[in-house]
């Protein structure tokens, strides 16, 4: 009487060991996938063992695989085991004396089992902790070639990368809509080793030197009393000290406009903040700004819509890059540089390019594209590859070399540091995540969670013993060769540069590249910020500050605290405006874009299922809305409802669309069911949940479209007719190719400023 499932089990298990022929199908069961050997980073195709960790035969004396073997074979087989491999017949009880009796100390099972998972979180990271990451590729134009030797900018060379987005100030487990700065870093594992690009979606810093990154980060963390506020810069700490540290302005300026509020992180640009140094096959350098360009454009939520969603959907950013990746609407960046000549004194007209807190205007220097990124696949675990990932700045690769940025000296210091902490010690990149696709002979052994089995004798330099092994490479070998810069005679200081005083000039330059509903939110985000300080002091130098921008700003802000507005203490700078500052002012692809349908059993059903298939026709995503989840019977062929009143909110939404007037008939909680031919009441002809659907959009400038009969509902919710971006016609269709075209420039902003 062999149970057939223990039997098939053991066939798996064979089959995994490859003992067995094919596994065996189980009735009812899937067949089981073959044992995926991947690495992250490649989700399909086996990569070659790195050199040092695991050599081609990967057996150990003990007979038992090793490195990159042993990884592949971690969870195998169909029984449940112990760590170390013994099949469990019982997981759920402890061990007692008796039914009732207590827990024996004897029970192995249980120890190592809790163990385990009492040690299962590794320190969040101290900045960046929330994260949200995927892997792609990354191609090159060739059009660096002249100014940088580096491998995987030629043309066409295609390098593997792994991408993770951040909040700075947030734990872990805080929100993604929050006000803040996001991290965009960029890991490359190109043939010449790792190359990472640790950038940030503002293209400034707030302090010029790494000195300063605790008293920044301290004054932006919770308050140390009552940890409060979580991920929140709108507390007296912060402002405290960028109102007392000025150099802070132009970044807390980005921050306070829509720039820190991002619709996605599918839709932000990336900066590598610092200048690099790049140098070409020849020896000769050039300085350079790094930047991703999105292909869906920059665009931002409201402040409204980020509150909203931080309740509604806190995942609201990762969930909507994984969807998307999952979808198949890949996101996609370019990667560009400005260029500057690398001249003695490293600036670019009267702008010093070591000052982090600066940026070069697109129209004095303009972005170069060098590359194309595209993420196409999620990650598989999120510990093992958005949690494990170690970004380092000096990760850099022959072609790509620093400059004297004070800001980015500090970093090359602190990004292997706090991986010790973080990862437990100096092997985290012989994590899966973290390793590099180029040959490993480091000469580096032993040390916590070692798990290269290394051979050899010699693990130094020069040696006979192992052959000489390894060898030291050249210039025409790859070496990766720091540039010989001069450096000029000079006294040990603790002093900046005199062109690090002037903190207004930029932050100036930016107010005034803004359109008007820009500046509008960027009013409304300092008046709020400031006005939930609690101290006058700081909320004083807050305006202070303000005033030394831009005197309009000021008394803005001034009025919505209640206090007067002071004069500046500095002179204002006349500034060009720089247009490629404002997310305003194009048009951009949809795609990916989500289009609510809210609907019900009594609208236009057969509208409602062409307009979807033009919806998905167009790359974009339709999510049906109706009074209850399950199907809408549309003449026997049945629409799937996504959404309902209770679980959907305008804000997932990037314009809405009314087949008819749902939910008519409902009572003011929308608890009643919709019965045909039921017309409500002239004041509530819909589902209240539906009226603020309507009314939040409408205020949040969204494309609205309706069609049979819709008006009524748009009326009752207060959403004037013929409005801009309200349309109505006789067909889902007409409405779609409307709106559709509305969302190229991402919201109606004829309506601003009603929506703040
Ligand atoms: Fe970071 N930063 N940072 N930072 N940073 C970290 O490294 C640090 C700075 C940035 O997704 C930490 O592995 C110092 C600028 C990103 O894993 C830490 C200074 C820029 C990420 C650290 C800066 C960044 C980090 C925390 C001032 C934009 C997330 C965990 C000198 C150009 C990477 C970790 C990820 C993470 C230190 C300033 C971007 C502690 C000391 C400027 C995107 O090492």
């Amino acid at each position: 009487n062999e149970n057939p499932l223990k039997a098939a089990a053991e066939k798996i298990t064979e089959a995994v060991r490859g003992e067995a022929g094919p596994a065996p199908e189980i009735p009812g069961v899937p067949a089981p996938e073959p044992p995926s050997f991947a690495e992250p980073t490649e989700p399909r195709v086996p990569l070659p063992p790195k050199s040092d960790q695991s050599g081609p035969e990967t057996v150990s004396p003990t007979g038992q695989p090793t490195g990159a073997e042993q990884a592949r074979v971690a969870q195998s087989g169909a029984y449940l085991t112990t760590a170390q491999g013994n099949r469990l017949y019982e997981t759920d009880h402890s061990l007692k004396a008796g039914p009732r009796g207590p827990v024996l100390l004897q029970d192995h099972h249980l120890r190592e089992k809790i163990m385990h998972f009492d040690h299962e979180r590794i320190p969040e990271r101290v900045v960046h902790a929330r994260g949200a990451a995927a892997h792609g590729v990354f191609q090159g134009y060739g059009t660096a070639a002249k100014i940088t030797k580096a491998a995987f900018l030629e043309k066409d060379i295609e390098t593997p990368v792994f991408v993770r987005f951040s909040t700075v100030l947030g734990s872990r487990g805080s929100a993604d809509t929050v006000r803040d700065t996001r991290g965009f870093a960029t890991k490359f594992y190109t043939s010449e080793g790792v190359f990472d690009l640790v950038g940030n979606n503002i293209p400034v810093f707030f302090i010029q030197d790494a000195i300063k990154f605790p008293d920044i980060i301290h004054a932006g963390k919770p308050h140390p009393d009552r940890e409060i506020p979580q991920a929140q810069s709108a507390h007296d700490t912060f402002w405290d000290f960028v109102t007392l540290h000025t150099e802070a302005t132009h970044h807390t300026l980005w921050n306070m406009s829509d720039r820190g509020i991002p619709r996605s992180y599918r839709m932000m640009e990336g900066f590598g903040v610092h200048t690099f140094r790049l140098v070409n096959a020849e020896g000769a350098t050039t300085l350079v700004k790094f930047h991703w360009k999105p292909k869906l454009g920059v665009h931002s939520l409201t402040w409204e819509e980020a509150q909203i969603i931080n309740g509604m959907d806190p995942d609201f950013h990762r969930r909507d890059l994984a969807d998307a990746i999952e979808s198949g609407a890949y996101p996609q960046w370019e990667l560009g540089v400005q260029t500057f000549p690398d001249t003695p004194d490293q600036t670019f007209e009267g702008i010093d390019l070591l000052d982090p807190t600066n940026i070069v205007p697109e129209e004095l220097a303009p972005v170069q594209p060098i590359g194309l990124l595209t993420l196409n696949a999620n990650p598989s675990n999120y510990f093992a590859e958005t949690e494990q990932v170690a970004f380092h700045v000096g990760h850099l690769v022959p072609g790509i070399d620093i400059t004297d940025d004070a800001l980015l000296a500090g970093r090359l210091f602190s990004y292997l540091d706090t991986q010790i902490t973080r990862l437990g010690g100096p092997n985290f990149g012989q994590l899966p995540i973290n390793r590099t696709h180029a040959p490993v002979n480091d000469m580096l052994r032993d040390g916590m969670h070692q798990t290269a089995v290394h051979t050899g004798v010699a693990p130094y330099r020069p040696n006979s013993l192992d052959g000489g092994c390894p060898f030291l490479a050249g210039n025409d070998t790859g070496a990766y060769i720091e540039v010989p810069k001069e450096l000029p005679a000079a006294r040990k200081v603790r002093e900046a540069a005199a062109s690090f005083d002037d903190h207004f000039s930029q932050p100036r330059l930016f107010w005034l590249s803004m359109t008007p509903p820009e500046r509008e939110h960027i009013v409304a985000a300092y008046t709020f910020e400031l006005g939930k300080c609690y101290e006058q002091a700081v909320k004083e130098r807050g305006l202070q500050v303000l005033a030394n921008i831009d005197g309009e700003l000021c008394a803005q802000v001034a009025a919505g605290l209640g206090l007067p507005a002071p004069e500046p203490t500095v002179p204002h700078t006349e500034a060009e405006p720089s247009p490629a500052l404002s997310q305003l002012g194009q048009e951009w692809p949809a795609d990916g874009r989500i289009i609510g349908i809210v609907t019900d059993g009594n609208g236009d059903l057969a509208g409602v299922r062409e307009v979807r298939r033009a919806v998905l026709d167009a790359g974009m995503v339709p999510l049906v809305i109706a009074p209850a989840g399950g199907k809408l019977d549309a003449d026997g062929d049945p629409i799937t409802v996504q959404r309902t009143f209770a679980t959907a909110r305008s804000t997932e939404f990037d314009a809405l669309l009314l087949a008819g007037v749902p939910g008519r008939g409902r009572d003011a909680f929308g608890a009643r069911d919709a019965k045909a031919g039921d017309t409500g009441t002239a004041e509530a002809p819909t589902d209240p949940r539906v009226l603020l659907m309507l009314a939040e959009a409408y205020r949040h400038a969204k494309a609205l479209g309706g069609w049979a009969g819709a008006e009524t509902a748009l009326a009752a919710a207060g959403v004037p007719t013929g409005a801009p971006g309200v349309v109505t016609g006789d067909s889902g269709s007409a409405v779609l190719a409307d709106v559709t075209a509305l969302l190229a420039k991402h919201r109606v902003w004829e309506r601003f400023p009603a929506a703040l």
